[in-house]
């Protein structure tokens, strides 16, 4: 297959190339796009150099698959023009996510509402997918009736730039201030930017999103969206209320057989997830479950995974799994 990445150069394009690889993703012909002023750059992809193209090169070469990551304003001029010439899109940017057209896709929760027709598909916030794909198994079992979430997130949800905000006060460098406040051993309640109603555009990500790929509005989320001095991936404290009752080995053993889950739960000898060993991996991890005594029918527990991986590129590079598999291409 035809493989675009635009966006190669950036972070989760070039995990998107690793993640091709690693996952032996059948490409025959591999097209790396970016800014007009890396045109020519070279990329490695399976042990070979690639020079990157524009967008509008790109477009010519009619690619079948066409992952995308080089921020909305890149997705909106170009989703559709990839589209019109057959290229299936699947776009990590916010722009098309809650178009009331496009789908908004986890494969372990909904790959199965994608048909053929659906050229450009949303890949959702890193933040969101790895929380979902927790939250699936246990609502079609007990039904959530609200989620209240605080994340932990990773500098590299930022991009280079918040990458190197961190290292650059780490290493005693003149800081490449990006956040607006010292990053390096601090916390910052703030990930986007603020809203009317006092959330973040982040946080309302969260509860947005959440409702559409789960296909179920009723379900409530309250969202507070943190950044702290990490690199490895997303933590998230999770607070989940549902319609009935569980029993918690039962909900385990559930987690435990849901696809796309690694279940870390064994506190007595310090076992739980954390972004450090969850860093490179596909998988979600989820520990620190437990009953919520303060409330019936609600369970608290501890949701990571690397941002990078399957909260942006393992997630798209699985969408285009599934199309393969379909044989729409
Ligand atoms: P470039 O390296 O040429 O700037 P990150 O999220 O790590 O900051 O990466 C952003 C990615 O998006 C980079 O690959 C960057 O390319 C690409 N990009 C940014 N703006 C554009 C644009 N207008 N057209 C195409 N690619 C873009
Ligand atoms: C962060 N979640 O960690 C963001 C990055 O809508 O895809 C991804 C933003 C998005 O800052």
């Amino acid at each position: 297959m035809k493989v675009a990445v635009v966006g190669a150069t950036g972070l989760v394009g070039s995990t998107m190339l690793r993640t091709l690889e690693e996952r032996n993703f059948p490409v025959t012909e591999l097209i790396p796009v970016a800014s007009e002023r890396s045109k020519g750059k070279m990329v490695s992809f399976k042990g070979k150099e690639y020079a990157v193209v524009t967008l509008q090169e790109a477009v010519d070469m009619r690619p079948d698959i066409a992952l995308f990551s080089a921020g909305g304003s890149t997705s909106l001029e170009w989703a559709e023009a990839f589209a019109a010439v057959g290229t299936y899109v699947i776009d990590n940017s916010s722009a098309w996510r809650m178009h009331p057209e496009k789908k908004l896709v986890v494969p372990e929760v909904n790959a199965g509402t994608l048909n053929k027709e659906d050229k450009v598909i949303a890949n959702p916030n890193c933040s969101t997918i790895q929380m979902v794909v927790v939250l699936k198994p246990l609502h079609d079992k007990y039904k959530i009736k609200r989620v209240v979430v605080s994340t932990y997130q990773s500098v590299t949800g930022s991009g280079q730039k918040g990458v190197d905000h961190l290292l650059s006060e780490r290493n005693n460098e003149t800081p490449k201030q990006f956040y607006p406040h010292t990053i390096d051993l601090n916390v910052l309640p703030h990930i986007d930017v603020f809203q009317d109603n006092g959330y973040t555009k982040e946080e309302m990500k969260m509860i947005q999103e959440t409702q559409k790929i789960m296909g179920d509005d009723s379900i409530r989320v309250s969202a507070t969206t943190v950044r702290v001095p990490v690199m490895g991936g997303h933590s998230e404290s999770v607070n989940i209320e549902f319609e009935h009752d569980f029993d918690l080995n039962e909900l385990r053993a559930l987690l435990e057989n849901a696809p796309g889950i690694i279940v870390q739960d064994d506190p007595k000898n310090n076992i739980y997830p954390m972004p450090l060993h969850a860093f490179g991996k596909d998988e979600v991890f989820v520990g620190r479950l437990r009953k919520d005594f303060s409330q019936d029918k609600t369970l608290n527990c501890w949701i990571v995974a690397d941002n990078l991986r399957k909260g942006a590129a393992t997630n798209a590079v699985q969408i285009a799994e599934y199309i393969a598999a379909q044989k729409w291409i």
